[in-house]
């Protein structure tokens, strides 16, 4: 028999083990657990899929650019999407839930052509029973398959464009509101060399806080510098330590100055493990994630109201005028994929 076909029957009979399996509700915390080298303990014996529940923190088109390109050099991934899931009461952790066009861009998957990466990205941002579109501060609960990656266990869809690998996410109550972000010291996240922490038992350090809503108050940021959207500016305390904030892609990190002198930062507490391939050293690699700024010049945060109330006060600084028109007219007939034009 040719190790093709072998190949190919082992993976069928895998699938339709697979298929067979019922998904088992399971807590953040049983999801996140980890080995002491950092990988997954979760993994080995798993569930095929898992049903998880917890609040959304974040819009993904303020993360990744959703936008369909299936016409893109190897490797790269065109249209993504992720949004985080938090954890209630004292199930203390949390879970990203990712998805990708371009998984053939790397050997041995195929990728989303632009109309079904369309139609999927539609699905995940609205709830099949009601066609409600997720927001950050939803209860939801998801049903999936995952994969570990640098260094956290994401539910995703295995890099298969195929039904079968889809995630559901179900709305189990709208606007219950965002959690309120713990106030977190940087002593509590790195070690007096400005080391990270990492605790494989998941009670301390970053792991403690990974996938969750945190609040870092009295730092300055000391490269504005790289103060721009989808990049990593890096914010210190008084006591010297250091911690990186990834940006998201939020208008507002591109409409506002960077703020000066000390401020709060609140995000979502992340990690992405260094080296390649990916998940080399699984203790590494925290960050927090802030995905837009409202411009309030104290909290680098977006806290989704603003004062005024004048329709067509684009930029926020209470009169509508050129400036509002320039921004609306630098996007004039753009659309958002997955939530303009969906036919569910
Ligand atoms: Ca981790
Ligand atoms: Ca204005």
């Amino acid at each position: 028999m040719k190790t093709t076909n072998l190949i190919l029957i082992v993976s069928l009979w895998i699938t339709s083990a697979a298929l067979a399996a019922e998904p088992v509700p399971v807590t953040h915390e049983q999801f996140q657990a980890v080995q002491a080298d950092g990988t997954s303990s979760f993994v080995q014996g798993g569930p095929a899929r898992v049903i998880l529940q917890g609040i959304v923190l974040n819009s993904p088109e303020r993360w990744f650019d959703p936008t369909a390109n299936d016409t893109l050099a190897p490797w790269q991934m065109g249209g993504q999407w992720e949004i985080y899931i938090q954890g209630e009461a004292d199930d203390h952790a949390g879970t990203a839930l990712w998805m990708g066009q371009n998984y053939g861009n790397g050997p041995g998957y195929e990728n989303y052509p632009n109309q079904q990466w369309l139609d999927e990205i539609c699905r995940v941002n609205h709830d099949p029973n009601t066609a409600y579109i997720f927001s950050p501060g939803d209860r939801v609960r998801v049903t999936g398959r995952y994969l570990f990656y640098k260094g956290k266990l994401n539910i995703n869809e295995n890099h298969e464009v195929g039904d079968d690998f889809d995630f559901k996410i179900e709305l189990v109550e709208p606007a219950v509101g965002l959690p309120q972000p713990k106030i977190v010291e940087l002593s509590e996240l790195k070690d007096v060399d400005d080391n990270e922490i990492f605790d494989p038992n998941r009670l301390t350090g970053c792991e403690y806080y990974q996938s969750r809503r945190i609040r870092i108050k009295d730092v300055s940021i000391i490269d504005p510098e790289n103060w721009a959207p989808d990049n990593t500016i890096t914010i210190q305390d008084s006591d010297g330590l250091t911690f990186p904030v990834r940006l998201g892609v939020g208008a507002g990190l591109g409409r506002y100055d960077c703020p000066t002198g000390r401020i709060d930062v609140i995000g979502i507490l992340d990690q992405s493990a260094p080296g390649y391939p990916p998940n080399i050293d699984n203790t590494k690699g925290y960050r927090l994630l802030v995905l837009d700024y409202d411009g309030n010049g104290l909290v680098l945060t977006n806290r989704g109201h603003k004062r005024g109330n004048l329709p067509g006060d684009i930029n926020g600084d209470f009169k509508v005028d050129l400036e509002d028109l320039a921004e609306m007219a630098a996007n004039w007939l753009q659309s958002r994929d997955g939530l303009w034009g969906c036919s569910n």
